[in-house]
């Protein structure tokens, strides 16, 4: 049951998290805090996105003759120029770049940041809802805290199972912007209120529904598909389900998060560079998974595995998403396997 609680903004919310917490040094509050600044910057861009001329390709120059960037890009370097000298992250990697990303010299912190800065890229030039995904574990390369500052995170840092992640959570830019996260003690929802440029708690204690309203699901890559998923299919929409699919990870996600939903991308035969799925583990599948387990549902791969107990070999590891109800995620997965 979602219950509005206007007034407490999330910055106070952060803060009385960690006085439950005596042994916390506000770090986390820290990287948090550093992530809501950088989440209202790129709102601001995404909202001025089609009047500044923004939208597309980079390389072009807007009405000042000032070369412009892309909104991924954009969004990209809001987060990077943030992170790299806060002093709380010790490494970064995000979907728009192929290698891990370093901090300044001596601002080496002691968690790790994954991020896909605007997820739904098919959707930017069409005015349909985006986000930003975001997962933070802990540094595991360096116990000690002051005298790691000037070493550099490594893979190591990232390759780590979802479920050792301390946060994880996004930023919708939808009808309203939102921001929804956990630090592992339940998910709670903050919308943004321009007019005062602050998130203030709306979705508290997010659970998801029981019943399965909404099924998510890319059908036209139904031909691709293997005869399991096929059937799946045909069994599941005899029932009473709606099928939406906005086809931007994060809106489909949190539709389903309030409402109550199954979200699907196999893997399929439609393009062999992708033979385990679209989506990617450690910035978009894990830090969905770690929320909907909190909220009470259950995120595994086409084959039951369970998403949070993946050990990821690469960064930017690809891994196929069953995401949603409980129930919803056990029966597909006894359907197809
Ligand atoms: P992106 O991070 O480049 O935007 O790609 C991921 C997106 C997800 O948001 C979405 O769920 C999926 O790709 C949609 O893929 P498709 O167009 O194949 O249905
Ligand atoms: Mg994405």
């Amino acid at each position: 049951m979602v219950k509005k609680s206007l007034g407490i903004t999330v910055s106070r919310y952060i803060m009385d998290l960690q006085h439950m917490f005596p042994e916390a040094k506000g770090d986390l509050t820290g990287l948090l805090n550093e992530l809501i600044v950088a989440a209202k910057t790129i709102n601001a861009e995404v909202n001025k996105a089609g009047l500044a001329d923004i939208l597309g390709q980079s390389g072009k120059k807007n009405v000042q003759g000032e070369e412009v960037q892309n909104l991924d890009e954009l969004t990209n370097n809001t987060i990077k120029k943030r992170m790299e000298s806060c002093g709380y992250v010790c490494a970064m990697v995000s979907e728009e770049e192929d290698n891990i990303i370093p901090v300044r010299k001596g601002y080496s912190g002691k968690y790790t940041l994954a991020f896909d800065p605007l997820d739904g890229s098919s959707n930017i030039d069409v005015n349909v809802s985006i986000g930003t995904i975001f997962s933070i574990p802990r540094r595991i390369t360096s116990s000690s805290e002051v005298s790691s500052y000037d070493i550099p995170g490594t893979a190591e840092d990232f390759l780590q199972k979802g479920s050792e992640q301390v946060a994880a959570g996004y930023i919708l830019y939808g009808s309203s912007t939102m921001m929804v996260f956990s630090t592992g003690h339940g998910v709670n929802g903050f919308t943004l209120d321009p007019s005062v440029g602050e998130f203030y708690l709306s979705h508290k204690n997010i659970k998801i529904p029981k019943t399965c309203k909404y099924l998510s699901i890319n059908e036209g890559n139904h031909k691709y598909w293997n005869e399991n998923m096929k059937n799946y299919i045909d069994h599941i929409k005899d029932r009473e389900i709606s099928s939406r699919y906005i086809g931007s990870l994060v809106a489909d996600f949190h539709r389903n998060l309030i409402s109550g939903g199954i979200f699907l991308y196999p893997k399929d035969k439609k393009d062999p560079s992708k033979k385990q799925g679209k989506l990617r583990l450690l910035y978009e599948a894990a830090p969905l998974a770690f929320l909907i387990q909190q909220a009470g549902g259950k995120a595994v791969t086409d084959e039951g595995e369970d998403i949070l107990e993946i050990k990821p070999t690469s960064i930017h590891q690809r891994t196929p998403l069953i995401i949603g109800n409980k129930d919803a995620v056990s029966e597909a997965i006894e359907f197809l396997n």
